[in-house]
């Protein structure tokens, strides 16, 4: 059974086996933890991503998929990209996206565990630019993480600040 544990901190920094990283579409950088993992990385993992977009993904990651790359210079081996969905206030639009949001994070842990990942550190994706409310992104991520069932020791959300921290430990202890 995969351990779900939380770190307030960088996920840049993280020494686990895959480092998730909240993209858009275009996997060619971006602001929030995207810039991050681009900034600490190096341009190695931009140029797997433009040959990505080159051969097997020519018009952009779809939402709430994931795919691999080296993670460059940072303490990890792989870089797992995925597109978290754009929080719409509509609730029934929100209603519909949520499923690509828990996709994020099973897309991940199925592409890890392909690689033989046992660690596997995750943003809160979608709660940044990208707006989705935080008690329920980490209501819809702790629930797929604890759901998956498949060779991952560890499954490692890292909170860049208090506020995001407390609402998951607060999710995790229910
Ligand atoms: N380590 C951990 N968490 C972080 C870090 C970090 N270094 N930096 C920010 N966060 P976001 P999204 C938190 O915006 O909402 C990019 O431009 C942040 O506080 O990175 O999925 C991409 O290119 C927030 O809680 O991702 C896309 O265009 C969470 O990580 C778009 O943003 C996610 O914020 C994706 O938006």
């Amino acid at each position: 059974m995969v351990a779900v544990t939380l770190v307030l901190g960088d996920i840049t920094e993280q020494q686990v086996d895959a480092v998730v990283n909240a993209a858009n579409s275009e996997l060619l950088g971006g602001g929030g933890v995207d810039g991050a993992i681009h900034r600490r990385g190096g341009p190695a993992i931009l140029a797997e991503c433009r040959r990505l977009r080159d051969t097997e993904y020519p018009r952009g990651l779809p939402t709430g998929a994931a795919v691999a790359t080296t993670a460059g210079e940072l303490p990890a081996r792989w870089v797992i990209h995925t597109v978290g969905p754009v929080w719409s206030a509509r609730g029934d639009r929100a209603a519909q996206l949520a499923p690509l949001l828990a996709s994020c994070y099973s897309e991940s842990l199925r592409v890890a565990a392909g690689l033989g990942a046992r660690t596997v550190a995750f943003p809160a994706v979608s709660t940044g630019v990208y707006r989705w409310p935080m008690d329920d992104a980490a209501r819809i991520a702790i629930e797929t993480v604890r759901e998956y069932s498949a060779d991952i020791d560890e499954a490692r959300f890292v909170l860049f600040d208090s506020a995001a921290y407390d609402v998951f430990a607060e999710r995790l202890a229910r």
